[in-house]
């Protein structure tokens, strides 16, 4: 029989996708040591000491820097231990996340 030229749209574009990027950012401040955020950038995002010195002073100079790119749970869960650090040693470092 003839077809009714009645049925659905095939899909054309594939249907997942890559999951979204976040950038971690630390934000300045005046009372943070720079050691402390240098401590920081080498135990929770992997840096030598020479790139978390040259992020801290990024920060430091500029108000605000990335630390790195993750998905969206990475990215999170890197916040929450920046912050939980920061707030038990007394510290008001701010550290946030941002769609890349
Ligand atoms: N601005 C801080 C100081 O002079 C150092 C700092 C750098 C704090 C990067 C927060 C982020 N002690």
């Amino acid at each position: 029989d003839r077809d009714s030229g009645v049925g659905l749209v095939t899909r054309t574009k594939p249907k997942t996708k890559k999951p979204s990027q976040y950038k971690v950012l630390l934000l300045n401040d005046d009372y943070t040591p720079m050691e402390f955020v240098v401590h920081i950038l080498r135990v929770f995002f992997q840096m030598n000491t020479d790139e978390a010195t040259q992020v801290m002073l990024h920060v430091h100079q500029k108000g605000v820097g990335v630390c790195g790119i993750f998905s969206y749970e990475v990215a999170e869960t890197k916040v929450n231990q920046v912050m939980d650090f920061a707030r038990q040693q007394q510290h008001p470092l701010q550290c946030t996340l941002e769609k890349a």
